[in-house]
């Protein structure tokens, strides 16, 4: 088979994308470009050959490659598929700021038998590594984009946590590249090396991450609209740096009731432990669990359990030492307004609140609440987001977040200066984030989910980005969007949840289909499940128990016969109250 040269593949690339949409009705009989569904096709050569015609790729160079045998990688009971895996490096730079060099490092894997797709795969934390490229996402994942047959790209955005952690910050592109940069430089490349291996370019492109993959997400549909077709977004945080800054400003307040060393993670947790955690989470299901037709250990309706539970009246109030069993009044006054939302000394909100849930005593709570701010935040908000950069959140991670100003440092996140001349607020969000009308008009389609007792970056913050993109697009969002919430889920998984869902089929069809998508139906992971155990399962549900996941505002009811632990016997229906939440 002759091999295809580059130069002639991009063309054809271009005048793909030009035709492939024809006009069609959306269910509201209102018209808007249809996609046409990508098609399949096989890698030409061998991965070696492909890493030789891969030479030539500017600015880039290949660093590896290598043929992964079928079966040697395995997502849930399913062997992925022979792959080839390539390495390389692009945009290198030494900093002016510390002389380090940094460069995009990534890795694509694309199949021997191709679907026809491009999956760029966002990662989480601070990014730095790159994270193999298997598309996956929900806990436990049983499928995954590579496994479905994409061609995915993995990067480490711009620099390597080896180079010193959050320390990257110092450098002002490498802030870019960590914000937005890393993906703009490296999609046309990797739609090259998708058009080298199998002739040519994707005919779709995809988009999906959870935590700051997420946020990679809602930022690349917001700044490169034009070069993907359909975004999965988990649990994106979207307004990282407030994100962030406002889990420093809850430490703040835990600090102030601490009984042990603030400074340490478990000294932070004294100001509000598992018991204590254990017994909010209780008095939520007491007064939220049956509002949804079933006493499950699930709260459906998020909305409606906001309204009827008090924080200061359902939880009881110690009435002599703390044991486990109640708040103490001083616990009260200092943790009420971590839920109700971060504040500036004023008492302007500048983040969300955090809803009232049953995985408040969540496995992955503390880790969150007592361990991020002092180790991960303080590096993220000192280092990466502020203008100045500060390094004493290098040296010192809980002196910095414990002493924190924030009011000065909530401006700090927004300014710039002449070698910082873009602020942490406009690197790291999407521009823009509530108008997604490009996305509309294109035909593209995202889908977002979120865990409604997701500790770090709250739904409710996503809640407000879809009322958002709805309000800008004049209630249209439901053509173009889909908001899922997980009761109970903590950060992107686990908790007492049913975490487990496959969201890229219903996406593929929605976006090459024009199949808009409804409930999702998500499944527990207890005992015995492919994907891996959740051992936060309780022992009282059935551990493959689904459940509906409703497409917001709607929340999944119990029918009030048959078998409670089946997502068959609940139906998606409007919340009791309204739509919740309010905007700022
Ligand atoms: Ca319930």
């Amino acid at each position: 088979m002759p091999q295809p040269r580059l130069p002639a593949l991009l063309c054809g690339l271009a005048l793909a994308a030009a035709s492939g949409t024809v006009p069609a009705h959306d269910r509201h009989g209102r018209d808007l470009p249809r996609l046409s569904p990508a098609q399949p096709g096989s890698l030409l050569g061998t991965c070696d050959e492909l890493a030789a015609r891969l030479a030539g790729l500017p600015g880039t160079t290949i660093t590896g490659s290598s043929t992964v045998a079928a079966g040697t990688l395995v997502q849930g009971n399913t062997p992925i598929g022979a792959h080839c895996r390539v390495t390389g490096r692009s945009a290198e730079h030494v900093s002016p700021i510390d002389g380090k060099t940094y460069a995009i490092s990534f890795e694509m894997r694309l199949p021997l038998a191709w679907n026809g797709r491009f999956w760029h795969q966002g990662n989480g934390g601070i990014d730095g590594s790159v994270v193999p490229a298997l598309g996956a996402l929900g806990g436990g994942p049983l499928t995954g984009a590579l496994a479905q047959g994409f061609a995915v790209l993995s990067s480490d955005a711009g620099h390597t946590l080896a180079q010193g952690g959050p320390a990257f910050g110092l450098d002002p592109q490498a802030r870019r590249d960590y914000g937005y940069q890393a993906v703009g430089t490296l999609t046309p490349i990797a739609k090259s090396i998708v058009a080298a291996a199998y002739g040519r370019g994707p005919d779709r492109s995809y988009f999906g991450g959870c935590s700051n993959g997420g946020r990679h997400t809602l930022v690349a549909a917001a700044r490169y609209t034009q070069e993907y077709d359909g975004y999965l977004a988990g649990a994106p945080g979207y307004r990282l740096p407030l994100a962030a800054l406002a889990n420093i400003w809850g430490a703040q307040r835990y600090a102030s009731v601490a009984t042990g060393d603030p400074s340490t993670p478990p000294g932070l947790e004294t100001a509000f432990t598992a018991a204590e955690r254990r017994v909010v989470a209780d008095a939520v299901l007491a007064r939220c669990d049956a509002l949804d037709g079933a006493a499950d250990g699930l709260v459906q309706d998020t909305a409606r359990c906001q309204r009827v539970f008090d924080f200061e009246r359902d939880v009881p109030t110690c009435s002599g030492a703390r044991d486990g069993t109640c708040l103490s009044a001083a616990q009260k006054l200092a943790i009420g307004p971590i839920f109700s939302g971060a504040t500036t000394r004023n008492g302007t909100p500048f983040y969300m609140p955090f809803p009232f849930d049953s995985g408040i005593a969540g496995g992955g709570i503390p880790f969150w609440e007592f361990t991020a701010p002092l180790a991960l935040d303080s590096g993220a908000v000192g280092t990466i987001f502020k203008v100045p950069p500060s390094t004493a959140a290098l040296t010192n991670g809980p002196a910095f977040s414990l002493g924190l100003d924030i009011d000065r440092t909530l401006a700090e996140l927004s300014a710039t200066d002449a070698t910082y001349t873009e602020s942490a607020l406009e690197f790291m969000t999407p521009p823009d984030a509530l108008d997604m009308n490009d996305l509309r008009r294109r035909g593209a389609k995202i889908m977002v989910y979120h865990g409604v007792s997701d500790p770090i970056f709250s739904v409710a913050d996503t809640e407000r980005w879809y009322r958002g993109i709805d309000r800008s697009s004049g209630g249209r969002a439901d053509e173009f969007a889909r908001l899922y919430r997980v009761p109970g889920m903590g950060h992107c998984s686990g908790g007492p949840a049913t975490d487990q869902a496959d969201f890229i089929t219903p996406l593929v069809a929605w976006v090459e289909g024009g199949r808009a998508p409804g409930a999702i139906t998500a499944t527990a992971r207890g005992t015995g499940n492919a994907g891996g155990v959740n051992p936060e399962v309780p022992s009282t549900w059935s551990p493959a128990r689904t459940r509906p996941l409703c497409p917001y505002p709607s929340v999944a009811r119990y029918k009030g016969t048959g078998d409670v632990e089946s997502a068959s016997r609940w139906m998606c229906v409007p919340s009791r109250h309204g739509r919740g939440g309010h905007d700022d």
